[in-house]
């Protein structure tokens, strides 16, 4: 395998600030990325009209490819909500559904939302320092920002894991994570909607 790949991809330097890896390929996900991504539409259009902010940026190193291998993303965001709901990324299942993968915690506080897509089944896993999440195939997974600084953390998946943004995007999670008193809450999607229509 010796010459098969750059050297420097063995080596992987992580910068907590920047949310970016030595030599990786970084892309920016916006606010206007995350359309039908927040439940509550209202606030969106809302916080759209505000500006259009970067909510998290993902920067990934593919040290070689094919059966075996892996990949690995750091990944940034920023601090923030849309109404009641924290900042997230898009959350997807791996188009290669047996894939799974680890989530690191770096720098932050966050959680992830996990969703088996064959049984529904939903889980909110506290993604901090010093501690991992194993993420099992055929499981949606989103990650989110419930703190006030940023919330960094590497995940390492198969190289043929892939992306799978279109099954998620069609009926969204089912349960949100919103601030509840201050305090990062699940709810079931269709009934924090149901709140806000009290409210309005
Ligand atoms: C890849 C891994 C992460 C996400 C990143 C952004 O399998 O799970 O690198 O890509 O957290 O999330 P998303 O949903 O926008 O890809
Ligand atoms: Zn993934």
């Amino acid at each position: 395998m010796k010459g098969s790949r750059e050297f420097s991809s063995l080596f992987w330097r992580l910068d907590l600030e920047k949310g970016e890896i030595e030599g990786g390929i970084t892309v920016q996900r916006r606010l206007s990325d995350l359309r039908g991504c927040f439940a509550d539409a209202s606030a969106y259009a809302v916080a759209l009209a505000q500006g259009d902010p970067v909510i998290y940026t993902v920067s990934t190193v593919e040290p070689a490819r094919g059966p075996g291998q892996l990949h690995g993303a750091l990944g940034i965001i920023m601090p923030g909500r849309v109404g009641a709901e924290y900042y997230l990324t898009r959350g997807h299942l791996h188009a290669w559904r047996p894939a799974a993968e680890v989530y690191l915690g770096l720098r932050g506080q966050g959680v992830m939302l996990l969703e088996d897509e064959v049984t529904g089944e939903s889980e909110m896993v506290p993604l901090l320092p010093h501690s991992a999440i194993y993420v099992p195939g055929c499981t949606a997974h989103r990650t989110i920002n419930t703190g006030d600084e940023p919330l960094v953390y590497l995940g390492i998946y198969p190289a043929e894991a892939g992306h799978d943004y279109e099954a998620i995007a069609k009926r969204n999670f089912r349960q949100v994570v919103v601030a509840v008193n201050g305090k990062p809450t699940l709810l079931d999607r269709a009934a924090f909607l149901a709140t806000l229509g009290d409210n309005r």
